[in-house]
């Protein structure tokens, strides 16, 4: 059964605990628990990790490329907190492989402060979900479904 990964990132295992306006009242296992049952919907098993380390946000990415290669991985669902607006080296990590990576993230960062309008992400990314609260995490997974289905893929 192939996995879908899903990566967060810096600070992200905070949520529910500060900034409820933004980011809402849900935890992160609460997230966990929605993506286990939307890629469960997909017969995919989930991988689901959080680091605070751009590194091994990285690392993690190429062990998806090399799963993706494998058959073992369908996708990565990856929401990279403030390293979105950084990270020139996630940005190389994403295009360096061929898993798709569908960007996500919990607030719309349009309607934010502008340091946040700039993605390094998003020009590596297969697909991006902003602005829909954790509910994103679940369209993401769905997405990749999709894409992974071409009877099911409109374009
Ligand atoms: O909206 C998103 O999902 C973000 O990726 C969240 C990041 C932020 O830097 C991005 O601009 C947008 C921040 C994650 C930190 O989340 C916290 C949640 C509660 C308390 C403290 C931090």
């Amino acid at each position: 059964m192939p996995t879908v990964l899903v990566l967060n990132g810096p600070n992200l295992n905070l949520l529910g605990t500060r900034e409820p306006s933004v980011y809402g009242a849900h935890t992160l296992a609460d997230v966990e628990a929605c993506c286990r049952s939307a890629a469960a919907a997909h017969r995919w098993t989930l991988d689901f990790r959080q680091s605070n380390h751009e590194g091994l946000l990285i690392d993690w990415i190429h062990e998806a490329g090399l799963g993706h290669a494998d058959g073992s991985v369908a996708g990565v669902v990856f929401n990279a907190g403030a390293f979105t607006h950084t990270s020139v080296a996630l940005h190389d990590a994403i295009k360096a492989v061929t898993v798709p990576v569908i960007e996500v993230h919990i607030s719309n960062v349009h309607a934010r402060e502008p340091f946040r309008h700039h993605s390094y992400l998003s020009p590596a990314a297969a697909g991006i979900v902003v602005g829909f609260g954790i509910d994103g995490y679940a369209l993401a997974i769905e997405g990749l479904a999709r894409r992974a289905n071409p009877e099911t893929t409109r374009t």
